[in-house]
């Protein structure tokens, strides 16, 4: 891990102790409290396009990560509780694919990289596994474990409820990992605040924070970036990125984030195009630091995301009321009952991170009928050692504001000729990575969202320049 984080240097992924979690969760729940447990996952291997010998990119399966810390394609972990013994199994030694691909990691370098008892190939799978005094839980039966089928007990609710619940609550490896991955994202994102003179299209912006990432060392994007400008900011997934970004727009928003060891992060940034701010892109910019703001306030362990999410729209009524764009006449308690805002910041406040982007263990509940509450990600009580994103939005969308513009018990609050200033914004995002500590919180992503700071570092770049860039085209 020559590019990693010095904090780890000479350490191994806990993967053992990672085991142990996934059973102290797995007996919590299992109420018939299952004696000689154990636990097999295979991980992903290298597969080819249909009708060519090109592979596909390399995904490793996330429950078997965090069982081995193992990313070498084809391999397997095998947890006995009884013995508390993990094994690793690497993939057979294939002579013909060493011409091609060199050598493959020994056995006894395996045993100093990974946090394993023993190191075993692919071979001894079917032995091990048949000597078993009880057949081991996988998540599920697939191509990578098909030929130990007959061997595997798959899709047992409660190992799955035990491996998410183990994975949201982070250790100080995985922390690092994600404080990593947060810092390579910050400087990311700044390289893109800073090359305005070269991002005349959203393709643009994508590449120069791609660019940056793989530098630092990151292969990887947690997610497709999402790049946009003007009304594009209204759309929450917009991966086209294939827009202009022209000075007419005004605003660009982009939502990027580099994983680190199959670990991610998640942020956004607003900015505008030549660094003026517009009166009203500015002020929505601030309603939004100003929803994330009150957010950290009372962000601890013990709080109900929930009420932290429904804190925020509150903040965002009451803005828009000393904006004009409710009627000043109504109160924010009246204007929140008739759920008037849902639709202008009409995603969740934030959502698990680790090492998928939507980590596990949020428990949302998409079919919630209530319209602040069915796409929030997150549906627990927050506890130290988690990792989640506070992410407030705020979207002009003609799509997703006609039914209110149309419902009458919500149009009533709208000042529709002050709302049609605002459209040409699009939408503001501000999301930062947060750990949940102790007695509050750390903030893992650095980089500036203080609206003159922003302005200062879009402008100076146009002082440097195009010329100050390497850009070929
Ligand atoms: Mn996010």
């Amino acid at each position: 891990m020559a590019d990693g984080p010095r904090s780890l240097e000479g350490k191994k992924y806990p993967a053992k102790k990672h085991a142990q979690n996934v059973l102290f969760h797995f007996d919590k729940k299992n109420s018939k409290k299952a004696q000689n447990v154990s636990f097999f996952i295979s991980g992903e291997d290298l597969e080819l396009y249909k009708y060519c010998d090109q592979t596909r990119p390399f995904r490793q399966n996330r429950y078997f990560f965090y069982l081995s810390g193992n990313n070498i394609p084809g391999s397997h972990v095998l947890y006995e509780s009884d013995k508390d013994k993990l094994t690793i199994y690497l993939p057979n030694v294939d002579k013909e694919d060493i011409m091609w691909s060199g050598l493959p990691l020994s056995r006894e370098e395996a045993a100093k990289k990974f946090d394993a008892d023993e190191i075993k190939y692919a071979a001894d799978i079917s032995g091990n596994l048949k000597a078993l005094k009880n057949k081991p839980y996988t998540t599920d039966i697939n191509k990578f474990n098909q030929d130990f089928s007959s061997l595997l007990i798959e899709k047992d609710e409660d190992f799955f409820y035990a491996l998410d619940e183990a994975r949201a609550f982070k250790d100080e490896y995985e922390i690092e990992l994600m404080r990593h991955a947060a810092k390579i994202t910050d400087n990311c994102h700044l390289a893109v605040m800073s090359a305005l003179p070269i991002e005349t299209k959203e393709t643009h912006i994508h590449a120069e924070f791609m660019y940056h990432a793989l530098r630092q060392g990151a292969k990887n994007q947690s997610y497709d970036p999402i790049c946009c400008s003007g009304e594009s900011c209204s759309t929450l997934h917009w991966v086209k990125n294939d827009g202009d970004i022209t000075p007419d727009k005004r605003s660009v928003l982009i939502d990027a984030g580099a994983e680190w060891d199959c670990y991610a992060s998640d942020v956004t940034r607003c900015f505008p195009v030549n660094g003026e701010w517009t009166k009203e892109h500015l002020e929505i910019y601030n309603l939004v630091l100003k929803m994330q703001e009150e957010v950290y306030k009372s962000m601890k362990p013990g709080i109900e995301w929930e009420d932290l999410h429904l804190k925020a729209h509150r903040v965002l009524i009451e803005g828009f009321k000393q904006l004009g764009i409710f009627k000043e006449e109504y109160t924010v308690e009246e204007i929140f009952k008739a759920k008037a805002s849902a639709r202008f910041f009409p995603h969740g406040l934030g959502h698990m991170l680790g090492m998928d982007t939507h980590d596990t263990a949020g428990y949302a509940n998409y079919s919630d009928p209530d319209p602040l509450l069915c796409y929030l990600r997150i549906r627990r009580r927050l506890e130290p050692n988690m990792v989640v994103t506070n992410e407030p939005g705020c979207y002009f969308s003609p799509f997703l504001l006609e039914e209110t513009l149309n419902d009458p018990s919500k149009s009533k609050y709208i000042n529709k000729e002050v709302l049609d200033r605002y459209w040409y914004v699009g939408g503001v995002r501000i999301e930062d990575d947060v750990l949940i500590t102790r007695d509050g919180y750390e903030i893992f992503t650095k980089v500036t969202k203080d609206p003159k700071e922003i302005s200062e570092i879009v402008k100076a770049a146009y002082e440097r320049g195009e010329k100050s860039y390497h850009n070929v085209i």
